[in-house]
């Protein structure tokens, strides 16, 4: 499933990176592409993911996930 996550907190290519290193060591995560400009993640979830583990490890990281897109 693809997913666009909209990212509060992100300000800098600093938070971007963080963000980008977590969301890439995840093994249910395929074809990541983390926007500062847009302040979104976007990929897709392979179907063993857990969304709510994802959104979960974000705010443990210091963001918040403020939106939730799920597309086909
Ligand atoms: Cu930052």
């Amino acid at each position: 499933m693809l997913i666009t996550l909209n990212i509060e907190g992100m300000h800098c290519t600093g938070c971007q990176n963080r963000i980008q290193n977590a969301l890439s060591n995840q093994p249910t995560i395929k074809n990541l592409q983390v926007s500062l400009e847009n302040h979104q993640a976007t990929f897709e979830l392979t179907d063993e993911g857990s969304l709510d583990s994802i959104v979960e490890l974000l705010t443990d990281l210091g963001f918040t996930v403020t939106d939730i897109q799920k597309g086909s």
